[in-house]
């Protein structure tokens, strides 16, 4: 105890202030050995550095968007509480405006909670994917004095998915009227450390503590190393006891920080290998090499390993067993519940949006955090934060749980900005191939609660399945609760919370910077007002943001589906049409359109049973 004491006394007294002075911008990278590509660069260097910070100290990052045109950006500290400097979080529309091309946000914020494997990227339209991201690592103490296990050395090893276009790119093709069903576009490979073939050179006899973090924005990933254990001794920077396994499944933004002990014996390399979550792409390219392999060498003049196979990909560690090094007991039952169907539908347009209890998130008009502030006695109203911006509001210290039943086919995970929480029931998988249906949480008919619950920030939820979340709200701030696959969060799979709005108004560090409200300025918005920028009015809502109306009775998604599906065999003469396909054919909504002269909506409006056949369907167009 007397040693621990001097340590944290220690570990103070050498808090730093550590300044990172970054600008965005365009350059060039060939990522995956299958040619360049734009990347967004920081300071004109791709990639983004990895940050090693310590616990207790002050960070101040200056955000300088260097990008032209109109693309605007953020930066979001994945994983910190940030108690004490909400503001500072990163999402635009939640505590920030975005920056626009030519301004600084200065990030300004002290470590004091949290330590292990982070990591940070930007907060705006899927721009992460582009390569606007990096590890983020916090030492408890002088070289990690504090930590409780024994290691040698220490690796990070990012991993994620690489697509041939830019986000910017696709982004059109996939909210589109002609991609009714949501497909996300298929990467072209898996990557690690922003590489593909790495050669990991290990001593023999050594522990290495091996800090796996997942920056992709869309696929989990199986990932084990030939022939070598894996003891997990942290998830998402909660330290855990230990666990042994082969291998692991790390959902995007998932980190596992594990022990790996190096044989003695140095005569031959093994294989890292990573394989993609094929359950969640939508087709399977035939070219698409779902596993990737790396080398783990011992002697690099042996050269690169090859592929490991496994027998079954179902041994991974579900973590859902593992249980925090410092044992939290399961928190007391739940003052507020709060529960959220995930869905994913159409809108009157006919693109395809992703639904908490039916609301797509829409941005506001003035930043959640903006109209806590300027929102006087109302700020327990959720009513002022606006009709699509699923905003919760939670009591000082109430104990909170999330409900969340996935009424979708795939799996998703999701992330709580500020805080950890107690995961205490995630139910199995319910597949639609053979005919079971959506299984939503069943409160008097639930698996016991784990005693000591494991506790992290980003959990996936099983196909057509539900889980069970539990934290104290003590962390007074707007936090936003989202599905990490950037495609989803694009297409809207996000809610608000907002926690102690009276203690976020009094507290003087979570005010508004000089820096906020210059980058509102500057992007033309109001840092005042109700979710409409209503400053006189907060319970008055005129002309705020809101999602576009739903397809009205009678028109089905299956008829729109065939409709879109036989304007484009028509328009284009394809006979088979996979969504990839689709994908790869640029502009083509436009070209539709511009065929046909019409207006989407009112192909949609034209239509008028549900016996609708694609034929028909043509027909009625003029195919
Ligand atoms: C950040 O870098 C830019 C460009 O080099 C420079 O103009 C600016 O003064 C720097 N800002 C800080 C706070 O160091
Ligand atoms: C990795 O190896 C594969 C197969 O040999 C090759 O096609 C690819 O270009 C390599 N990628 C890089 C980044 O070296
Ligand atoms: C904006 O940046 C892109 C990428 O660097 C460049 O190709 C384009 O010409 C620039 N546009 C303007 C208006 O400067
Ligand atoms: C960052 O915040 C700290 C604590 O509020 C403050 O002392 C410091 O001046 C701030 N840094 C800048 C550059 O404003
Ligand atoms: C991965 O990249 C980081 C820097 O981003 C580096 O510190 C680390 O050593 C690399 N890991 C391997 C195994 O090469
Ligand atoms: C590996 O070598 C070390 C000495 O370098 C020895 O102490 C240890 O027992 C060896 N381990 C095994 C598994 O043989
Ligand atoms: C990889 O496989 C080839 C063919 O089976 C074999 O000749 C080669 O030695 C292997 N390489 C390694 C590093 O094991
Ligand atoms: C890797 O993928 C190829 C085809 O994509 C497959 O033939 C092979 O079995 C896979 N290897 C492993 C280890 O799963
Ligand atoms: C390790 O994980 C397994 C499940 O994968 C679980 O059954 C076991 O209880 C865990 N043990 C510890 C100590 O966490
Ligand atoms: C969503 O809308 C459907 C159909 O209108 C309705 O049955 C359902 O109750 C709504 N769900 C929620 C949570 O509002
Ligand atoms: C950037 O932000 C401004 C201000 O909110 C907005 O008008 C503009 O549409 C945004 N740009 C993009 C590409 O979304
Ligand atoms: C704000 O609300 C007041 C009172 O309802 C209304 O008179 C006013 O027009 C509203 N302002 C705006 C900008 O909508
Ligand atoms: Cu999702």
């Amino acid at each position: 105890m007397k040693l621990f004491l001097i340590a944290s006394l220690l570990s103070c007294a050498n808090a730093a202030t550590r300044t990172f002075n970054w600008t965005t911008g365009w350059g060039l990278q060939d990522v995956d050995g299958m040619g360049e590509r734009p990347v967004i660069t920081c300071n004109g260097e791709w990639p983004w550095p990895d940050v090693r910070v310590n616990k207790g100290d002050q960070v101040e990052i200056y955000l300088t968007n260097g990008f032209n045109g109109t693309t605007n950006t953020s930066l979001h500290v994945h994983g910190l509480f940030q108690r004490g400097s909400t503001q500072m979080d990163g999402p635009p529309g939640v505590t920030q405006c975005p920056i626009t091309p030519g301004n600084t946000f200065l990030y300004n914020f002290t470590v004091d909670e949290n330590a292990g494997a982070y990591w940070y990227h930007s907060h705006s339209d899927g721009q992460y994917e582009d390569g606007f991201r990096g590890a983020f690592i916090i030492d408890d103490g002088e070289n990690n004095e504090n930590y409780p296990y024994e290691y040698d050395e220490e690796v990070v090893l990012t991993i994620g998915e690489w697509y041939d276009r830019t986000i910017d790119d696709l982004i059109p093709d996939f909210m589109s009227l002609f991609n009714p069903t949501g497909a996300e576009p298929i990467p072209q490979n898996l990557i690690l450390n922003n590489t593909m073939n790495l050669t990991w050179e290990v001593k023999p006899d050594t522990t290495y503590l091996l800090r796996l973090i997942n920056i992709g924005g869309f696929v989990s990933q199986y990932f084990w190393i030939e022939d070598h254990e894996m003891t997990v001794v942290e998830i998402d920077g909660i330290t855990t006891e230990k666990n042994t396994t082969d291998m692991l499944y790390i959902t995007v933004a998932q980190r596992y920080t594990v022990l790996v002990h190096t044989k003695n014996d140095t005569s031959r390399n093994y294989a890292i290998m990573q394989k993609f979550d094929d359950t969640m792409l939508d087709v399977i390219p035939s070219e698409l090499e779902l596993n990737a392999t790396s080398t783990l060498a011992y002697d690099t003049s042996l050269g690169a390993a090859n592929e490991s196979f496994v027998d079954s990909l179902d041994d991974f560690l579900d973590d859902f067993y593992l249980v925090p090094y410092e044992k939290q007991e399961l928190l007391g039952d739940p003052d507020y519940v709060i529960t959220v169907d995930v869905a994913m539908d159409n809108l009157l347009s006919g693109i395809n949006y992703a639904f908490f209890n039916n609301i797509t998130y829409t941005a506001p008009k003035v930043p959640t955090l903006m109209t806590v502030l300027s929102g006087g006695d109302d700020v327990t109203n959720a009513q002022i934060y606006g009709s699509n911006t699923n905003t919760f509001v939670l009591e000082k210290d109430e104990i909170v749980d999330i409900v969340l039943n996935n009424l979708d086919t795939g799996s998703h995970p999701f992330h709580l900005h500020g805080h950890v929480f107690q995961t205490i029931i995630r139910d199995r998988a319910y597949d639609d191939a053979i005919g079971e249906v959506p299984h939503p949480y069943d409160d008097s008919d639930h698996a016991a609660f784990p005693e000591y619950p494991m506790v992290r920030d980003t959990l996936y939820v099983h196909p057509q399945s539900n889980f069970v979340i539990r934290f104290k709200a003590d962390n007074p701030g707007v936090w936003f609760f989202h599905c990490h696959i950037e495609w989803h969060l694009l297409q809207g799979l996000a809610i608000t919370l907002i926690e102690d709005p009276v203690a976020i108004q009094s507290n003087p560090t979570q005010q508004l910077t000089d820096s906020s409200k210059q980058v509102c300025e500057a992007a033309g918005m109001s840092y005042q007002g109700n979710a409409a920028g209503n400053t006189t009015d907060f319970l008055n809502l005129m002309g705020e943001n809101i999602q576009e109306k739903t397809i009205p009775p009678g028109f089905t998604k299956k008829g729109i589906i065939a409709m879109t599906f036989s304007c484009l065999a028509g328009v284009l003469g394809l006979i088979t049409l996979s969504v990839y396909g689709l994908m790869e054919e640029p502009h083509v909504e436009e070209k539709v359109i511009e065929d046909f002269r019409l207006d989407p909506r009112e192909i949609i409006e034209d239509e008028s049973s549900e016996t609708n056949t694609a034929e028909n369907t043509a027909e009625k167009i003029g195919a």
